[in-house]
């Protein structure tokens, strides 16, 4: 959950790739180029004497606002770039004007840590391993091939940093060592051993070591065909092909297909982030949302033992997705005929780095979509299929992939499926924080919470969130009677919404300003999926750092700087400065442009069938017209051939 490792690929080649490579920016929402990149760091060095001391934590395109695009504006090219003085540790949020060739502004952030970058987890790796301290412990151990040992640096929370470090930009580590040059870094744990580590000096503190009994268990946690000693299944092959081509075209970054257009970005904190998503009905493109992107990702771990309290990794606040990201070139990540596009994200000295095949798109088969058999007229089904986005993230052991997926019928389905390597320690006895998943090695509880910042602009910016519930009537003389209730919410209080499963709670995003053919107004619902609660106390310094896990749903009215749910900042935060202070002043949601902040994920309670590598787990939540047409809109769908 802290930084990426090296991406190994080997496997087989599937689909016929092409990939598409924007050098230059054709639109004002593409993302920056890697010149652009280079440019505005070159800016920066320039004008603000940012030298070799210094890091760049981000460099992303600074987005034009609603109203400067619905104008058409001509605007120019413009960074926001976060930085900081390894020296004194100050950060700073600089404007920069590309187009102007100027640092159009320079915010001094005190107190504030930026994102941690895939350099300092390299680093400090390299710091670590080369340490005489650190191989002595591990010599106590038994372990004297360093050339097996993986350290993995993880951020945590301010409350939890001692008060002789307070201030300091420090991160902790686990210690992992392989069995063999190839085999799973993250099989073996070395247990109660965590250095603790200054990453501006890049120095090591020290070395919390809890030494257990010394026993090392016989852990058999490898997942490579070569190294597993069975024979692999027999499986039949399976192809999709596509012999006419696909059905959607990429004009630079604009993605159409039958009735739906959408804009792909990307930056460094989202990773794919999905602009001016649009529904193509009869002779008019109708809005559906502005921008949908994951904010903010947190993983608490469950267990408050010394190898495992100050897990709580915020992977899109400390790490970011798009740093994540790994490329698709390789892998059978998507079956059929694909498309990629390209990433470019960058180093901690402000270099462009590319990636190769960052983002996916294809068709799917999704089964059926609509069908009846009549007894005159026989059956009558149609296939239904899905345009899928996607891209996956290696966040060191783990690894989340996202799919987008839009349907012939309106629906948007957002899936994300967590995979890669549970966090496992040594378990004296039966484990419980935590599921025994090998010969004395446990895997500890934990949840997955993403945040889904959902900037929806039903046939337009103005919405109302309706809170939309089921009751039984049962007045009536069978007590049948069910009614559904519509509540609006009207201020950021009424905003903050549980899921329900008595009430079977939804939540309907309508224009009320805009009548479908029945008279009534147009929405669309978010069916959640993937809801759980905290199960933190609100006291707890994890709970304070993410309130936003307090509640299913938040709605706010849209803010250009409203982005980050629990902060801009969240790494070594002390408390949540998102969502929890921006909704404070209980601003009205009525009848405005709204952003949704959906919160789902995975309550990942460890299964023995997780490891050492686990099956994906998959939850969604959708978006699903309601009202947004008059009846079905995939009547015109053709009879397969
Ligand atoms: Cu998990």
């Amino acid at each position: 959950m802290a930084s990426p490792t090296v991406i190994r690929q080997d496997g087989l080649a599937c689909g016929n790739g092409g990939t598409i490579v924007t050098d230059s920016p054709a639109h004002p929402l593409d993302p920056l180029t890697a010149e652009e990149i280079r440019q505005a760091a070159a800016i920066l060095r320039r004008d603000r004497g940012i030298g070799a001391g210094w890091r760049f934590a981000s460099i992303e395109l600074k987005e034009p606002g609603k109203v400067a695009l619905a104008a058409g504006e001509a605007a120019g090219r413009d960074a926001i770039v976060v930085c900081w003085d390894r020296a004194d540790g100050r950060a700073y949020r600089a404007a920069v004007s590309l187009t102007g060739d100027a640092v159009t502004g320079w915010e001094d952030l005190p107190g504030q840590q930026p994102n941690m970058t895939v350099d300092e987890w390299h680093e400090c790796d390299q710091m670590l391993r080369a340490h005489p301290e650190l191989a002595q412990a591990l010599a106590r151990r038994g372990i004297t091939d360093m050339s097996l040992v993986l350290t993995d640096m993880w951020a945590y929370g301010a409350a939890l940093v001692p008060e002789r470090y307070r201030g300091l930009r420090i991160g902790w580590s686990d210690v992992w060592y392989r069995d063999s040059p190839e085999g799973n870094p993250y099989a073996h744990h070395v247990t109660g051993l965590h250095p603790v580590v200054d990453l501006n000096r890049m120095t090591l503190l020290e070395v919390e070591d809890v030494s257990g009994d010394g026993e090392e268990p016989q852990v058999t946690g490898e997942y490579l065909p070569s190294l597993i000693g069975k024979p692999l299944r027999e499986v039949a092959p399976l192809e999709v092909r596509q012999p006419s081509g696909v059905g959607f075209s990429l004009d630079g970054r604009l993605l159409s297909w039958q009735n739906w257009q959408l804009r792909l970005g990307f930056n460094h904190r989202e990773g794919l982030v999905l602009h001016q998503v649009r529904f193509r009905d009869g002779g008019r493109l109708r809005p559906v949302a502005h921008r949908m992107s994951f904010a903010e990702m947190f993983v608490p771990y469950r267990d408050a033992s010394a190898d495992h309290y100050r897990r709580t990794a915020f992977d899109i606040g400390e790490w970011g997705l798009g740093f994540m990201t790994t490329s698709l070139e390789l892998g059978c990540d998507c079956l059929g005929e694909i498309s990629y596009l390209d990433a470019v994200v960058h180093d901690s000295a402000g270099e462009p780095r590319v990636i190769r095949n960052a983002i996916c798109v294809h068709e799917e088969d999704s089964g059926v979509l609509w069908k009846h058999v009549d007894e005159r007229t026989g059956a009558e089904v149609r296939r239904q299929r899905r345009l899928v986005v996607s891209f996956h993230v290696t966040v060191a052991n783990y690894e989340y992939l996202v799919y987008w997926r839009f349907y012939q019928d309106g629906n948007i389905e957002c899936e994300v499926r967590a995979t890669g390597i549970v966090v496992t320690s040594h378990a004296s006895g039966v484990p419980v924080n935590g599921t025994l998943v090998d010969q004395g090695t446990y895997a500890p509880f934990h949840q997955h919470f993403i945040v889904a910042r959902l900037d929806l602009d039903v046939d337009g910016p103005d919405n109302t969130v309706y809170a939309v519930s089921s009751e039984a009537v049962g007045d009536d003389p069978w007590g049948l009677g069910l009614v559904v209730r519509e509540t609006p919410l009207r201020t950021e209080a009424e905003g903050k919404q549980d899921y329900d499963w008595a009430s079977q709670r939804a939540w309907k995003v309508v224009n009320d300003d805009v009548l479908n053919g029945l008279g009534t107004p147009v929405g669309y619902k978010l069916v959640p999926g993937g809801a759980f609660p905290p199960l933190l106390s609100p006291s707890s310094p994890a709970f304070q750092r993410a309130e936003v896990i307090g509640h299913t749903l938040w709605v706010t009215p849209y803010r250009e700087d409203e982005r980050w749910p629990c902060g801009d900042f969240p790494n070594l935060s002390d408390r949540d400065t998102g969502l929890p202070a921006w909704t404070a002043a209980d601003r009205p949601i009525e009848n405005t442009d709204v952003v949704l902040w959906y919160v789902f994920g995975i309550h990942h309670v460890t299964r023995p069938e997780d490891w050492p590598v686990m099956p994906t787990d998959a939850v969604s939540f959708w978006l699903k017209p309601f009202g947004f047409f008059d009846r079905n809109p995939a009547l015109d769908v053709p009879p397969g051939h």
